[in-house]
């Protein structure tokens, strides 16, 4: 993609999308267009000073709106789209389905009609050169068998109402390449963390709660296992993709940097006692508190991301100690964007199904 390009971001405002709209601006000469509903987990402050940048354009937005997505379409004629907009959070998806399926589901199936619509106006050469690209997850995968990795050739078997709503979008996709020839492909990402990550998601808000002296829940036995990437590795892959991916395939991205939930949070905990000791001089991890198991928890995440290596030459460059210790650093160091995403959302419990 040249200079002239426009690149559609849906969910811009939240972790992932945000992360995409920073890198695509500083790493690309490209226009970027960041359609996003702004829920309780969209923010602008996420863009920092990107928010007002030239080549960015915020539409207030959403994607289960046929009309909205429509007019985007019309209005920047985007050359590709990196679909990052969903509901995203395991634990509210045991609370409350619903909203996943319309987000998910509904909402894709209007982004993959508004696009398809859209394609058939365009050229033969600029049809050959859209790319829908589908943000999707490892978690459709359900949970992986000590000893074994998923590939793209692992069946789908999501635990979770989050990742049946996003299997079930991932199938809508495909069955849009497959029926109307729309030039799509699926990325499958393991376990993101960084900067600018709505705080109930597990790294945050351990930080949080570390930082007001509240206790750490951990869920289950705290052995369950996941394979984490840095969100700037993540971005890094999706434009490889854009420029060389294969259209029509599904690609998983991850690192195989596995850890419990419990050594990732012990080691949050170390990092904290060095920048942000507790005024009792207590170890942070002391407050490190067993709680009931989230229900249908996954026990292990581990992909296997041999296919993008091998086609694309892509490879991780964050280590994830040093860059889970620069992530609580970033936590410690930015309490105002943490208190102006929190407003509706006080490091309560969520998910657990009593
Ligand atoms: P997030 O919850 O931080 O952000 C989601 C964004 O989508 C928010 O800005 C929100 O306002 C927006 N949004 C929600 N509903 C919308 C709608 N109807 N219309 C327009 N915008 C809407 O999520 P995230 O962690 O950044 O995840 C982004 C994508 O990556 C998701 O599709 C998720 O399934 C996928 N994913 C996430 C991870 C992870 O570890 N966070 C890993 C693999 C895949
Ligand atoms: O308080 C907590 N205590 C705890 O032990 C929380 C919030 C989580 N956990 C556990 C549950 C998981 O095993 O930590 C692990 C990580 O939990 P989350 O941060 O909720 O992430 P996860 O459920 O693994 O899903 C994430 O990765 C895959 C994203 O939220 C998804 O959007 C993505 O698809």
């Amino acid at each position: 993609m040249t200079a002239t390009h426009t690149l559609l971001v849906t969910g811009g405002a939240g972790f992932i999308g945000s992360a995409c709209v920073r890198y695509f601006l500083q790493h690309t000469p490209w226009h970027v267009v960041n359609l996003d509903a702004l829920t309780y987990a969209g923010n602008l402050h996420s863009l920092g000073a990107f928010r007002d940048h030239a080549r960015h354009t915020f539409v207030h937005g959403n994607i289960c709106d046929p009309h909205c997505v429509t007019q985007v379409f019309a209005n920047f004629s985007p050359s590709a789209v990196i679909h990052c907009a969903a509901e995203s959070h395991v634990d509210r998806s045991i609370d409350g389905p619903a909203a996943f399926v319309h987000t998910n589901v509904v909402g894709t199936q209007r982004l993959l009609e508004a696009s398809l619509i859209f394609w058939r106006t365009r050229s033969t050469a600029e049809q050959n050169n859209f790319r829908f690209l589908h943000v999707s997850t490892d978690e459709v995968y359900g949970s992986a068998p000590t000893g074994t990795r998923f590939t793209e050739q692992s069946p789908y078997a999501p635990n979770s109402p989050y990742a049946a709503s996003k299997a079930a979008s991932d199938h809508l996709v495909r069955a849009y390449a497959q029926t109307y020839g729309l030039p799509t492909i699926i990325t499958h990402c393991a376990n993101n963390y960084g900067p600018y990550q709505f705080p109930e998601k597990l790294i945050p808000l351990t930080c949080l709660r570390a930082l007001n002296a509240e206790a750490l829940p951990l869920y289950g036995t705290g052995e369950n296992i996941r394979d984490w990437i840095h969100v700037e590795d993540h971005c890094r892959a999706l434009h490889r993709l854009l420029s060389d991916g294969r259209i029509g395939e599904n690609y998983l991205i991850g690192t195989g940097e596995e850890y419990s939930n419990l050594f990732t949070m012990q080691t949050i905990c170390q990092t904290l006692d060095q920048v942000a000791p507790r005024p009792d001089g207590q170890p942070h991890a002391s407050a490190i508190t067993y709680v009931h198991d989230r229900p249908g928890h996954d026990a292990r995440y581990a992909n296997d991301p041999s296919k993008i290596q091998r086609e694309l030459d892509w490879r991780p460059q964050h280590d994830f100690r040093a860059g889970l210790a620069a992530t609580v650093r970033w936590y410690v160091e930015n309490q105002p964007w943490c208190q102006s995403v929190m407003a509706d959302y006080q490091r309560e419990r969520l998910g657990s199904a009593e």
